[in-house]
């Protein structure tokens, strides 16, 4: 594992550190928004006092904390493999570049030490997932990983109802910043009751906190609502939704491709409005992330 230098000495240091992932600039976003945005999240975090450590694979080297130089190519590059847990030896042992999900992104960051992670949404059970079993590996990371997962909440392209399930299940707590539905990515809420409505970042760090000071394994998700005046219309997305996933269906796409294929096919419908969403909704965890990480860092350190 190759650790940057400034993520190295910020980790001793004991200086808050926010991880980043790569499948979003690869496969989430087209270039050269992907780049722009994955540059700008960076700044955000450092804005808001901590270090980002955008992790991804390259040439069968994880990298914790890539150089702007990385992001670009990681935007630009084509047949980047979408590695999730069960991918990473496959790319590594091969020598692959790898863009890394939410659950390769929050394992490959506790092994570097990062308590963080900051990202757009997480991946969840798709629709018909009953019959499928089409349930994203981010929920069995959620249930056995120590990182803290903030998102938007999972995208109404899934099952929210099975998602917020199966992390019952598993013992994820979803806390929401400022609200007490669970937020649905583009919309600021669904019909899902959070575990708990935390008002600031600082309620959020005690909550990690008290559960590391308990030894209890697994991540939190913490869900952060796009605020209303850049929110998606509940009824245009979901139309773009339903439209998106019947030419899914119809072309046949399955597996990890779902979820890019998705993406791709709603803002195209969305006439990119649904990226703009995305783009902002990510800045916004990443403030919000930022600040959790101080937050925690100062408990940490008895401040
Ligand atoms: N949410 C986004 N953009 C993305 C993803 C989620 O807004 O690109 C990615 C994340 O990397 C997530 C992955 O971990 O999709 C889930 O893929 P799957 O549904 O195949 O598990
Ligand atoms: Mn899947």
């Amino acid at each position: 594992m190759i650790i940057s230098k400034k993520v190295q000495e910020a980790l001793e240091k004991g200086f808050p550190v926010v991880a980043l992932e790569t499948t979003i600039i690869s496969h989430g976003m087209p270039y050269p928004k992907n780049v722009e945005c994955a540059l700008q999240v960076e700044n955000v975090i450092i804005e808001n006092g901590a270090i980002p450590a955008t992790i991804g694979i390259i040439n069968g080297e994880p990298v914790i904390g890539m150089s702007h130089e990385e992001i670009e190519l990681f935007g630009k590059k084509e047949g980047i493999r979408k590695v999730s847990r069960r991918d990473l030896a496959i790319c590594i042992a091969n020598k692959e570049w790898g863009a890394t999900t939410v659950s390769a992104t929050m394992l490959l960051a506790k092994k570097a030490g990062i308590q963080f992670f900051v990202t757009g949404g997480i991946g969840g059970a798709q629709k018909g997932a009953e019959k499928t079993y089409d349930i994203s590996a981010d929920l069995e990371e959620l249930a056995k990983t120590d990182v803290t997962v903030i998102c938007a909440g999972p995208k109404a392209i899934l099952d929210l109802n099975i998602t917020a399930e199966i992390l019952e299940t598993k013992g994820v707590p979803i806390i929401g910043y400022n609200t007490d539905k669970m937020p649905a990515f583009f919309t600021p809420t669904s019909n899902i009751n959070v575990d708990f409505n935390a008002r600031s970042p600082l309620e959020i760090a005690n909550i990690i906190y008290t559960k590391n000071n308990m030894n209890l394994e697994g991540g939190v998700l913490v869900t952060v609502p796009v605020p209303k005046e850049f929110a998606m219309d509940e009824k245009i997305i979901n139309s773009a939704i339903s439209d998106a996933q019947k030419e899914m269906e119809k072309k046949g796409i399955k597996g990890k491709d779902e979820t890019p294929f998705l993406l791709k096919k709603i803002n195209e419908i969305t006439e990119g409005k649904s990226l703009e969403t995305n783009i902002y909704l990510i800045k916004n965890n990443a403030k919000i992330g930022a600040k959790v990480a101080v937050e925690y860092s100062k408990l940490i350190k008895g401040e």
